[in-house]
C-alpha cells in the first residue's frame, strides 16, 4: 500500500461513517484495524501561532504516535512538549466519555451518569424555559474560547444555534483585541511579516514573547537568520528560556513597551536614519509624529522602562543600520492598560525604517486576518436578533452583579465549551462566586472535569481533535490545515458540531441550518471569492494536508504600502483613534497599576505579577497530564534575589501572593532571571490541583485594556510573604 493509500482508507471510513451514524460500530471493527499502521493527516488544533501539521499513527483502531509533517515548511517535522503528549491525553484515563448530571451539591464535582437523550433532553428543557419567561433568550449566554481553534469544532453550528436563540453575544477578547485592534489602526488589518522571510533579516527582536514556550516553530528561523549574522534580542522583563538562548536580554519593566519605541524613534529620527522615501510615499502623520517622539528622550524613556539611556539608544542605533529587522511582537506585551497603544507603536517602527521593504523586514502580532475564510456563512450572524454582548473577560461581573455591568436580565444559563472559565478568566473569585449561583444553569462540554466542569449541573463529552473533523487558519504562518478524524469518538463522546446540531433539532429550531455535516462545513469555510484562499481547496487539502495561501513565500505584505487602513497609508496618525477619544498618535499609556501612579496601593503590593505560560501547559489544557504536570512540578513562583531577601523569603519556601482582589499559594525560586520588582508565576494552573485550590486569577482584574476590551493579566500589584 502506497503512503497516499494509507492516508486514503481513513478518510474514506469517516466519510461513511459520518454519513452512516449509526455504523460506528461496524466500522471500527471491520475496517479501521488496519494490519499495517496508517498515518493520517491532523492538524494541532490549539491555541498558538503555529497550527502544526500533524501525522497521526493509527494501529488496529488506535492512535499510537503523533508527529509533526516534516513537509510542512513551518511544522518542519517536530511538535512542541505539549502535543506530543496528544496521545496519552486522548486516552487518559480521565477522559470524559458520557454525559453526566450534577447530583451533588453545586461545585462538589458529584455527577452520575446519564443518557445522550435525558442530557439533552434536560438542557433543552431549561433553555426553553429561560427563552419563553420574562427574561428572555438573551438570559442565555455562550462561554467559549479556542479549546480548539478549527472552525468547525469552535464557531459554526454553535453560533448558528445562539444567534437563532437569540442568546447573549459574547465579546472573545480574552487574549489578542487590544493587539490586533492596535495593528488594525496602524496597519489596518492584524497581518505581518512572513516568518520564512526570517532568514533574510539582519537583526531579530523577540518582543515580549517567550518564543521558545509559545511559538517554537519559528525557532528555526531565528537560527537561520542568526546562523548568517543577525543578532537576535529578547526584550522582556524575565530572561525567558527563549532570552536565555539570545545574544542579548533587555529587561523592560512590564508596560513599558511603547516608551521604549517612542524613544528609539526619537534617536531615529534625530540620527537621520529614517527612510524619507517610504515614509513620504506610504505613511500618513509623519510630521505628526516627529513631534511627538521629540517628547520622548532617550532619558526620559529610561526613566519610564527602567533602562540606561544608553541601552536605549544602542538598541535604536542597531534597528536604524539594519536593513531588515524582523520583530515578532506576541500577545504577552500587550496584557497591560496601554496593550493596544503599546502594539501600534511597535508597529510603526518598520514603517519608519522603511524594513518593510525587504524579505525579513517588518513586523508580525499575526498571520491571522490573511485567513479570509466564509465565516458569514458558517456563523449565520444574520439569523441573530438584536442582543447585548457580554464581555468574556467581565465574567464575573456579569454572573454576580449583572446591573452593575452589563445591564439587561441576569445571566441564568452558561454554555461552555472549548474553554475553562473557572481557571483562566481574570478575578477568579468572581467568577467562581457566580458559578455557585443555585439559580444558574450550567451546562459544559468538556474533554475532562475540569474546574469549571466540577460547576456544571450537565457535562457533555466532546471528542479530542483525533477523533473530528476540521479546518484550521494559523496565526503564526501561511497555510491553511485541515484535520481528519484518525480514530472514531472515544466512549460517547461527540464533536461540538454535532451537540449543537442534536440540541438544536430538540429544541426545534430550524433544520435547514444544522443540515451540513462537517466536511460540508468545511467546504462552506472555503466557498469564498477572497484573493488568499484562491487555489485552496478541499481536494488539495485532502491530499496533503496543508496549502498556502495564494500569497508569495515570503510574502511582504507592505513592500509597496498599500497599507488596509482607510488611507491606504501606514496610519502614525490615527483619524479612527481621535474619534474612538483616543490619542491619535503613538504614546505612551501607564499600567493602571504602574506604581509610581498608584503610590498607596504600590506600598501594600509593591510588586508586578507576571502569569505567563508555562512552558508544559497550554493554557489550562495539558495541566492534568501527568508527565507534563510533573514537569511543571508545582505552582511555582520566581523572585528576584534582593526582593526575596527583603521578604525573608528562603528558596523552596511556601509563599502567599495577593492583591485586595485575592491570594494564591506557590513555592518559591529565587533567581537572577528576573526584573527586580517583578513575580513570574508560570500559568495556568487548574486551581483544584493546588494545595490552596488556588491560581494566579485570584489576583488578576477583570478591567480592559485601551483598544479592544481585552484583559490586563500582567497590569497587576501583588505582595509576596511567607505562608504561615
Ligand atoms: N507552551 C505554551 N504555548 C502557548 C501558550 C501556552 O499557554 N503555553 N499559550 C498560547 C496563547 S493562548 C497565546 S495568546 C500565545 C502567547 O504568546 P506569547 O505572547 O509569546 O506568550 P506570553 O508568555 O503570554 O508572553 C510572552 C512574554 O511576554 C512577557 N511580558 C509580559 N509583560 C510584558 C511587557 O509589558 N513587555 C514585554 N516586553 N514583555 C512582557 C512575559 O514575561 C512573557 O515572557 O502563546 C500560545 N502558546
Ligand atoms: N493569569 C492568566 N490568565 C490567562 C492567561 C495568562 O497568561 N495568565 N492567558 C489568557 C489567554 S492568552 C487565553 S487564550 C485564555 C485561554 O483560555 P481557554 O480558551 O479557556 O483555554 P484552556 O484553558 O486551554 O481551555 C480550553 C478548554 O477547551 C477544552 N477543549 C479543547 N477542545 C475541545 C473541543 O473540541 N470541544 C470541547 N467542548 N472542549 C474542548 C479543553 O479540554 C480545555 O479544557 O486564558 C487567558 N487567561
Ligand atoms: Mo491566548
Amino acid at each position: 500500500m502506497s503512503r497516499s493509500d494509507r492516508l486514503l482508507v481513513p478518510y474514506l471510513d469517516f466519510v461513511y461513517l459520518w454519513q452512516h451514524p449509526g455504523a460506528q460500530a461496524v466500522m471500527t471493527a471491520n475496517t479501521l484495524p488496519l494490519a499495517e499502521p496508517t498515518i493520517v493527516r491532523g492538524a494541532c488544533p490549539h491555541d498558538c501561532p503555529d497550527t502544526c501539521a500533524m501525522l497521526v499513527t493509527v494501529e488496529n483502531g488506535r492512535a499510537t504516535r503523533v508527529a509533526g509533517d516534516p513537509d510542512h515548511p513551518f511544522t518542519q517535522g517536530f511538535l512542541c512538549t505539549k502535543v506530543n503528549r496528544y496521545v496519552e491525553r486522548t486516552y487518559h484515563p480521565d477522559r470524559l466519555l458520557h454525559p453526566m448530571r450534577r447530583v451533588g451539591p453545586k461545585g462538589s464535582g458529584r455527577f452520575a451518569r446519564v443518557s445522550w437523550d435525558e442530557a439533552l433532553t434536560e438542557v433543552a428543557e431549561r433553555l426553553s424555559e429561560i427563552a419563553r419567561s420574562s427574561d428572555g433568550p438573551q438570559a442565555i449566554l455562550p462561554y467559549s474560547y479556542a479549546g480548539t481553534m478549527g472552525l468547525v469544532q469552535s464557531s459554526s453550528l454553535d453560533r448558528r444555534f445562539f444567534h437563532l436563540l437569540g442568546a447573549s453575544m459574547l465579546d472573545r477578547t480574552i487574549c489578542s483585541m487590544a493587539g490586533t485592534v492596535g495593528m488594525r489602526m496602524t496597519l489596518g488589518a492584524n497581518i505581518g511579516a512572513d516568518a520564512e522571510g526570517m532568514p533574510e533579516s539582519d537583526l531579530v527582536l523577540l518582543w515580549g514573547t517567550n518564543t521558545l514556550t509559545s511559538n517554537p516553530h519559528l525557532w528555526p528561523f531565528v537560527l537561520e537568520a542568526r546562523k548568517r549574522g543577525a543578532p537576535i534580542i529578547t526584550i522582556d522583563p524575565l530572561r525567558t528560556r527563549t532570552a536565555a538562548q539570545c545574544d542579548e536580554w533587555i529587561p523592560i519593566r512590564p508596560g513599558t513597551d511603547a516608551a521604549l519605541a517612542l524613544g528609539m524613534m526619537h534617536v531615529l529620527f534625530a540620527r537621520g536614519m529614517e527612510d524619507r522615501d517610504y515614509l513620504a510615499r506610504h505613511t500618513l502623520g509623519e510630521d505628526a509624529l516627529r513631534a511627538r517622539v521629540r517628547e520622548y528622550p532617550p532619558e526620559r524613556v529610561a526613566t519610564i522602562t527602567g533602562l540606561s539611556p544608553e541601552a536605549i539608544i544602542d538598541l535604536a542605533e542597531r534597528y536604524g543600520r539594519a536593513r531588515a529587522a524582523f520583530i515578532r511582537v506576541n500577545y504577552g506585551l500587550q496584557r497591560h492598560a496601554g496593550g493596544g497603544m503599546a502594539v501600534r507603536t511597535i508597529a510603526c517602527l518598520p514603517a519608519v525604517t522603511g524594513h518593510w521593504r525587504r524579505a525579513g523586514g517588518g513586523v508580525q502580532l499575526s498571520t491571522s486576518a490573511n485567513f479570509q475564510f466564509n465565516k458569514q456563512a458558517l456563523e449565520r450572524p444574520d439569523l441573530s436578533p438584536p442582543v447585548r454582548t457580554i464581555n468574556m473577560i467581565r465574567l464575573g461581573e456579569a454572573l454576580t452583579t449583572p446591573d452593575a455591568g452589563v445591564g439587561g436580565p441576569p445571566v441564568r444559563a452558561l454554555l461552555v465549551y472549548n474553554s475553562n472559565p473557572a481557571a483562566v478568566a481574570p478575578d477568579r473569585n468572581a467568577v467562581l462566586r457566580g458559578l455557585a449561583r443555585d439559580d444558574l444553569f450550567t451546562v459544559v462540554l468538556e474533554h475532562f472535569q475540569t474546574d469549571t466542569a466540577d460547576w456544571a449541573d450537565i457535562v457533555l463529552p466532546a471528542t479530542t481533535q483525533l477523533e473530528h473533523w476540521d479546518i484550521h487558519f494559523a496565526y503564526g504562518h501561511h497555510y491553511v490545515n485541515l484535520n481528519r478524524p484518525s480514530v472514531a469518538p472515544l466512549g460517547e463522546a461527540k464533536p461540538n458540531s454535532e451537540i449543537f446540531r442534536l440540541l438544536a433539532l430538540k429544541m426545534g429550531l430550524p433544520g435547514e441550518h444544522f443540515a451540513e455535516d462537517d466536511l460540508g462545513l468545511i467546504r462552506q469555510a472555503l466557498d469564498t471569492n477572497a484573493e488568499k484562499l484562491r487555489g485552496v481547496t478541499l481536494e488539495k487539502l485532502l491530499e496533503r494536508g496543508w496549502v498556502r495561501l495564494n500569497v508569495p513565500t515570503p510574502y511582504l505584505p507592505f513592500a509597496e504600502g498599500k497599507f488596509l487602513t482607510p488611507s491606504g497609508k501606514c496610519e502614525l496618525y490615527s483619524e479612527r483613534m481621535a474619534q474612538m477619544g483616543l490619542d491619535p498618535l503613538p504614546t505612551f499609556t501607564a499600567p493602571y497599576e504602574f506604581p509610581e501612579n498608584v503610590p498607596e496601593l504600590a506600598k501594600r503590593y509593591p510588586l508586578t505579577l507576571i502569569s505567563s505560560p508555562a512552558h508544559q501547559f497550554l493554557n489550562t489544557t495539558f495541566v492534568n497530564v501527568e508527565a507534563l504536570k510533573r514537569a511543571a512540578r508545582e505552582p511555582e513562583c520566581v523572585l528576584h534575589p534582593r526582593d526575596a531577601e527583603r521578604r525573608g523569603i528562603p528558596v523552596g519556601a511556601r509563599v502567599v501572593i495577593q492583591n485586595d482582589r485575592g491570594a494564591f499559594t506557590a513555592v518559591a525560586r529565587v533567581e537572577e532571571s528576573i526584573r527586580e520588582g517583578v513575580v513570574w508565576a508560570p500559568s495556568i494552573w487548574w486551581g483544584k490541583f493546588a494545595a490552596d485550590g488556588a491560581n494566579a486569577n485570584q489576583t488578576t482584574s477583570q478591567r480592559e485594556t485601551d483598544l479592544g476590551h481585552g484583559p490586563v493579566f500582567y497590569d497587576n500589584l501583588v505582595e509576596v510573604s511567607l505562608a504561615d
